[in-house]
């Protein structure tokens, strides 16, 4: 094997962010941009000469071309073998299940997630631990101070393999399994869930929408719903993954699956519809005439979990991330186990995952999984849905308004202003720093503040503190506002506020979202000068 030692210059810019590194297209082409970030992600790393790597990706524009150089580059670092799903796919809770399953050393996932695909669109690089979860600050923080004194990085010469036949292939010295990314995690989701109780429903006429978005999903949700399940052909729409995802974001939410969001509050809306992201790890969901909020998908997933094979013995506690709303608290609080709050990005469930502390986390950015993966995960979500309504035999729009007026229910939105100016968004987040201490006690917009502060988290598990993980407000009547700058965006910066409200009253469970949150929303302008410091009179997204 003829390994090339290449001499390269750092670059300044490889920070991974809340999921890894994510940068335009063009950005990663620039030269040996990909291969700095690989070779500091190796040297890193101790200890895996002669054991396996897992890569793969959602299939997004430079997915191929990226995965024959880690192979190589792994070939040249000395590991055992690189398992690659085929065609370069793998979803991110699949990728997660391989490295689990395999135990391998660790994986590299290539997504940009929900971000938009193709030549001049996103791509990102992440790397997870043996795990099989997003790795840790502390291993992110050592890549990135390698990113910065770089001199040098190892590939070998070979030439491309392909990724489309199954089998095991030699290169250079080094293993190549490529594996059929579906099996596995089809085989796990049949471990976990009532199938034949699943399929009965189909069988008895139950109809559903799924849009895999032109993602990655596409593969996993057509075996796994129509082949396996039974539901009817057609079921999983914009089913074959391409590389731009079809010109749209693969972002399940209410601006980008609207279609979706429409039939189901149709006349002829089937009884359930689901939507996953790019790398298949968030899910939507949304009932016949329901949208369901994730934070409340995450308290609703969390309260019926036992109805499901897989968590009928109960779950040992709830993680949700601290802009995640607090219905999953509740819950937590009547089931009689803890509950835990945690920054943003899958990453800080690991470690409660690992030490068995929490069975189910979320996000409220759509991001909801258990300890089966250490990733969220899209598909289990949804089946887990699909379990509980064969269970329960009433539709989701029943089924959460019993959530309701059991626990009440948080009023909850996102508002999100994409793209605006960097100094603008900094400048936004530093005068809220700087008003904090004197806010306690204040009125803003009618409404008392009862506390405020920049969120930290102390993992408890090992010990580690991390700072700075947004702006929280609270109010003495138990709304709450949080504002924080996204970290998986690539142009200027993406300010999100997050706002919330419970309600208990049987008599106000049925408002509508915006309006029920008219005065929060009101605070959060008159406390943070949004239009004024981003020159945006309203959010680009909201969800
Ligand atoms: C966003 C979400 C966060 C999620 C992350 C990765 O991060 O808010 O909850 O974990 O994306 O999701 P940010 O920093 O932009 O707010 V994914 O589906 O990109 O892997
Ligand atoms: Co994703």
């Amino acid at each position: 094997m003829m390994i090339r030692s290449v001499s390269t210059q750092p670059y300044d810019d490889q920070k991974p962010g809340t999921s890894g590194l994510r940068k335009k297209v063009p950005h990663f082409q620039q030269a040996n941009y990909v291969e700095n970030f690989v070779q500091s992600i190796f040297d890193s790393l101790e200890g895996f000469e002669g054991k396996a790597l897992v890569v793969g990706g959602d299939g997004r524009y430079f997915n191929r071309e990226v995965i024959q150089i880690v192979m190589k580059m792994a070939a040249a670092a000395g590991f055992g073998k690189v398992i690659v799903g085929q065609g370069g796919i793998l979803s991110t809770p699949a990728a997660s299940n391989v490295i689990r399953q395999s135990g391998a050393f660790g994986g590299i996932i290539l997504s940009a997630s929900h971000n938009p695909g193709g030549p001049k669109e996103d791509f990102g690089i992440k790397y997870n631990t043996g795990n099989g979860g997003p790795a840790p600050e502390k291993v992110t923080a050592e890549i990135y101070a390698r990113t910065k004194s770089i001199s040098e990085y190892k590939i070998i010469d070979a030439p491309d393999l392909d990724l489309d036949a199954l089998g095991d292939f030699d290169l250079g010295g080094m293993t190549v399994s490529v594996v059929d990314p579906v099996a596995a995690y089809a085989e796990l989701m049949e471990s976990l869930f009532d199938f034949p109780a699943i399929k009965a429903m189909f069988d008895g006429g139950f109809t559903m929408s799924f849009d895999a978005m032109h993602a990655v999903t596409g593969p996993y949700a057509t075996e796994i719903l129509e082949n396996r399940l039974g539901a009817a052909k057609g079921t999983v729409k914009n089913g074959t993954p391409l590389p731009d995802f079809g010109g749209h974001h693969p972002d399940p939410n209410l601006v980008h699956a609207k279609e979706l969001y429409d039939l189901m509050m149709s006349a002829d809306a089937p009884d359930f519809g689901a939507a996953s992201d790019g790398d298949g790890d968030r899910n939507l969901i949304i009932g016949k005439g329901i949208f369901v909020t994730p934070s409340d998908s995450l308290a609703l997933l969390a309260a019926n979990a036992h109805l499901a094979p897989g968590y009928k013995g109960g779950l040992s506690g709830i993680a949700r991330s601290m802009p995640t709303s607090g219905a999953a608290d509740r819950v937590a609080e009547k089931l009689g186990i803890e509950s835990y709050e945690t920054p943003t990005g899958w990453k800080f469930f690991g470690n409660l995952l690992d030490a068995d502390k929490a069975t189910i986390c979320g996000e409220e950015s759509a991001g909801t999984g258990s300890n089966h993966v250490r990733e969220k995960d899209g598909l289990w979500a949804v089946l887990l849905w699909l379990n509980i309504l064969a269970a329960r035999k009433e539709p989701a729009k029943d089924i959460v308004a019993a959530h309701w007026r059991e626990y009440g229910r948080n009023y909850y939105t996102r508002h999100d202003y994409e793209g605006i100016d960097a100094d603008a968004a900094e400048g936004l987040m530093a005068h809220l720093r700087a008003e904090l201490s004197s806010l306690p006690g204040t009125k803003i917009n009618g409404l008392f503040v009862s506390m405020a502060d920049d969120f930290s988290y102390h993992d408890p598990v090992d010990g580690s503190v991390s700072e700075n993980q947004g702006v929280r407000v609270m109010f003495e009547d138990g709304s709450r506002m949080v504002f924080r700058l996204s970290g998986t965006g690539t142009a200027g910066a993406t300010l999100r506020v997050y706002l919330e409200r419970l309600a208990t009253d049987p008599d106000k469970l049925a408002l509508e979202t915006q309006s029920a949150l008219a005065d929060v929303i009101g605070a959060a302008e008159d406390l943070a000068g949004i239009k004024q410091r981003t020159g945006r009179d309203a959010p680009d997204v909201i969800t």
